[in-house]
């Protein structure tokens, strides 16, 4: 924002937004020309795959506009195929009761027993709708520090042992912290007996 500010002078009026507002991410992403809404519902890049997350600056500069770009999923149906819960109940439409992510990140009722053998090692979010996806398969790694993994894969004895000042020192400064010791354990006892 400093500098858009810059070039466009001090009274330019601007708020950005990670995730943080109801904002239509994906659909002001797609009418922007940033990619096209996919059968798993996020927002795909012909480059990127799905492999980004949103942000925006709204602002009141008059700025010219892209256009969107065409869709590219065409007859491919790998990520409707690969969902463990047949939460993407047609192509773009996610039903979030069944979707592991809404499931072991937002939901405050324990994980229904029907999915927690479809959990694999997940125990929190899930992304094999992406995996799945022809577009997604040669990331490419993010450069800035901000956005590289801060910690190696997840032991679960070592979760299931922590008590909560653990696990405050233990994942300090990660969103993990959001997730809370006790969603994360639920998971990570469900999914402790899949293969
Ligand atoms: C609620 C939410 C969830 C819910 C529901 C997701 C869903 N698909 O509905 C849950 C918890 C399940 C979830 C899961 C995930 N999420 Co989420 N989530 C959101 C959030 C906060 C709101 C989305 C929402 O429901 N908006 C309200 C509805 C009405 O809007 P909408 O879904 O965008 O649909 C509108 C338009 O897109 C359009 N539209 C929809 N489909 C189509 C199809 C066509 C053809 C057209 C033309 C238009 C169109 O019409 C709709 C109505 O206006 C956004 C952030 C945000 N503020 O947008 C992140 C966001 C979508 N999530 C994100 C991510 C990364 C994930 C996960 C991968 C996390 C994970 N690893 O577990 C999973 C993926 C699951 C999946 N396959 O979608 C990213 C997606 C990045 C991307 N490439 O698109 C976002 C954008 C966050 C971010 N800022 O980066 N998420
Ligand atoms: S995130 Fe997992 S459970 Fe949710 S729609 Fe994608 S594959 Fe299905
Ligand atoms: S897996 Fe296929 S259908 Fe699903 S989002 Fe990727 S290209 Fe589209």
């Amino acid at each position: 924002m400093d500098e858009i500010r810059l070039l466009a002078g001090p009274s330019v009026r601007m708020r950005a937004f990670v995730d943080t507002a109801p904002v239509l991410e994906k659909c002001l992403a797609a009418r922007a020309g940033l990619g096209w809404i996919g059968k798993n519902s996020l927002l795909l890049h012909p480059q990127f795959g799905s492999w980004l997350v949103l942000g925006e600056i709204i602002t009141d500069l008059e700025l010219s506009c892209d256009s969107p770009l065409a869709d590219g999923c065409g007859k491919c149906t790998r990520c409707l195929e690969k969902c463990p819960t047949a939460a993407l109940v047609q192509p773009c439409c996610l039903d979030a009761r069944r979707c592991l992510s809404y499931l072991t990140l937002e939901s405050k009722k324990p994980i229904p027993a029907e999915f927690a053998g479809r959990m694999n090692q997940f125990i929190l979010g899930c992304d094999l709708c992406q995996d799945a996806c022809p577009y997604n398969q040669n990331p490419r790694l993010p450069e800035r520090s901000a956005f590289q993994p801060c910690r190696q894969a997840l032991n679960l004895d070592e979760l299931l042992s922590l008590d909560e000042t653990a696990f405050q020192e233990t994942f300090a400064g990660s969103s993990l912290l959001h997730a809370g010791l006790t969603r994360l354990q639920q998971s990570a006892r469900l999914v402790r007996h899949n293969p």
